[in-house]
């Protein structure tokens, strides 16, 4: 019996997956579309730890495409909580009847181009396979959740929580005795909450972060009403800058104001809240004299903050630039510490050796748990790729392509993987920018390219190897030329023992790589090739 057959196949059912059934069903292509989790949301479908919140404020963090939902929806917050986006999420869906196209509950077990045909034979795990001329690989960059492989870890006989894959029935931390395991953005938001919970809470410290303060509040009329009147020309605007957010970006240069200025400045945006802080000066990510100002600031805070000095000191990231790792934003962490019910250990100092039936050793003490939360982040930008047995032209696996570091042209395709398209890939703005600009950019993109391809007869398109050699060279020339590299970070690979350290992301803004991608398609999608429809056929006889 022959596969099934359909147009596109799309990974995953988060925001980009969403969009990008909805754009594809509108132009007419048969779309399937596979979710490994029970409903739509993605990384907030996944991520429901206590406390977890978005940093880019919600009248920002939203669709722009479609003007009636933009008007619709009301936000409860500035800051929108995670209940509140998957809600959002779920409304998307009914609105737009997006559920009877998506089959919940299965994986996309394996993809592999065959090149007679010049389609991708996907299949499930549910068993199903489906011959689809397109793949769409709308998997989300920090979808991996990661726990470290410590000694004993199947010993341990308590509770174990991921934040990266919380389960979706209440967890009561009430009068128990928990660890928090990573203090990356996951646990600086999870800690707080957990705590006014818990018994007892032991927060376990590899690396200490820069974290800001979200100074959330509720959202008022006014303050929507000033987004909604304006959508059109405020979205237009977000999609030109480089973060893919409207806010405060000066373009002063940071030695240029005197220290006092510089102090007058910083304090001003730490009390307007979220990342203003980091756009202080144009500088701040690539003179280090400049950051260190910023980052000495927030040190300052959190010694004022937290009241025992040592604990504090511990607190105080010292070692990188602020913002190269991702900038983490809390509502009362470092207060968290004043509690006495939270305790600190700084694992540098005294690692983990071992899990242990009741709890876990470090190398000076044993400490006994009823639940561990491991905040340990995830197998960033390719990790979900992988899990995919992915296989290209000539039966090239992707793994085996990029097993020194993620190759793609401007992240939305990979050389010898003709028709399969990634939304928001390594070597994109992705995770430095909004991720709802950076996904509906990439939707429209590969939607508009679909349309081509059908509008003239092509059947295949993929980067040539010349122009994709050439933009990864330009993305890791743009990430040197920053302080970004020089943190061991998840944007490098770092957190993942044996991963390649190449910083994935493009770091040239969201605003000026739209400009390129368009330029791109203006000079005949430059740097791609096609293959016509009829060459193929002829090629399949
Ligand atoms: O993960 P992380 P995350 N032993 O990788 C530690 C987005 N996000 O889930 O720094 C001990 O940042 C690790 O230590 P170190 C956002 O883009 C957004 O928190 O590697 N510790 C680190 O402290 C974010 O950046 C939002 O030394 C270990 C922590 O675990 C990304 O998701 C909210 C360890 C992992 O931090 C990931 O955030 C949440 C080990 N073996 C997430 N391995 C918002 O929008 C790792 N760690 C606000």
């Amino acid at each position: 019996m022959s596969a099934k057959k359909c147009d596109v196949v799309i990974v995953g059912a988060g925001f980009a997956g969403m969009y990008l059934l909805h754009r594809m069903r509108k132009l007419g292509f048969s779309t399937r579309v596979f979710e490994t989790g029970t409903d739509v949301g993605g990384t907030w479908y996944w991520n429901r730890y206590p406390g977890a919140r978005c940093d880019v404020e919600s009248m920002q963090y939203s669709y722009s495409f479609s003007e009636e939902l933009q008007q619709e929806w009301n936000w409860s917050e500035v800051f929108s909580a995670q209940p509140e986006i998957l809600e959002y999420a779920g409304h998307v869906a009914d609105r737009f009847d997006l559920r009877r196209d998506i089959d919940f509950n299965t994986t996309v077990t394996s993809a592999h181009y065959d090149e007679g045909t010049s389609r991708w034979d996907v299949t499930t795990d549910k068993g199903e396979s489906l011959s689809a001329q397109y793949v769409v690989m709308a998997t989300g960059c920090i979808s991996t959740a990661q726990t470290p492989d410590f000694k004993g870890l199947d010993d341990y006989k308590g509770a174990v929580y991921h934040t990266g894959n919380w389960p979706h029935e209440k967890v009561d931390f009430t009068g128990q005795r928990v660890a928090v395991i990573g203090t990356g953005s996951s646990g600086i938001q999870a800690i707080p909450v957990i705590a006014e919970q818990a018994g007892h809470v032991t927060v376990f410290q590899r690396t200490p972060n820069y974290s800001l303060p979200a100074q959330n509040a509720p959202m008022t009329e006014d303050y929507a009403r000033s987004w909604k009147d304006e959508y059109p020309n405020l979205r237009e605007q977000m999609r030109q800058t480089a973060k893919g957010a409207l806010g405060e970006f000066s373009d002063v240069m940071g030695l240029e104001a005197s220290q006092a200025e510089r102090a007058t400045e910083y304090e001003r945006r730490w009390a307007l809240g979220g990342t203003a802080l980091l756009g202080s000066f144009r500088d701040m990510m690539v003179n280090r004299d400049v950051n260190e100002t910023a980052a000495e600031f927030v040190r300052d805070k959190i010694r004022d903050i937290v009241h025992d000095p040592k604990v504090a000191d511990k607190l105080v990231a010292k070692d990188y630039p602020i913002g190269t790792k991702r900038i983490c934003v809390d509502s009362g962490y470092f207060e968290t510490f004043n509690r006495n019910n939270v305790a600190l250990v700084d694992i540098n100092e005294t690692p983990i050796e071992n899990l242990t039936a009741n709890g876990l050793a470090t190398s000076t003490e044993e400490f006994e748990f009823d639940a561990i939360v491991f905040a340990t982040g995830f197998d960033a930008m390719t990790g979900t790729l992988f899990k995919v047995d992915i296989e290209g032209q000539g039966g090239a696996r992707l793994r085996d392509k990029w097993d020194a570091g993620p190759r793609t042209y401007f992240g939305l395709m990979s050389e010898a993987f003709p028709n399969m398209f990634m939304v928001t890939g390594p070597g994109s703005p992705s995770v430095l920018t909004n991720m709802m600009v950076s996904i509906e950019q990439h939707v429209d993109w590969i939607t508009d390219c679909l349309v081509h391809m059908r509008d003239n007869g092509l059947a295949t398109i993929a980067p040539e190897l010349q122009a994709q050699d050439d933009w990864v060279e330009h993305v890791n020339e743009v990430a040197h030329g920053t302080l970004f590299p020089l943190a061991a970070s998840w944007y490098m690979g770092a957190n993942i023992a044996g991963k390649p350290r190449i910083f994935m992301p493009y770091i040239g803004g969201a605003g000026s790589y739209r400009e390129i991608c368009d330029k791109v398609v203006a000079d005949g999608y430059d740097g791609f090739s096609f293959e016509p429809a009829s060459a193929q056929a002829t090629a399949a006889e």
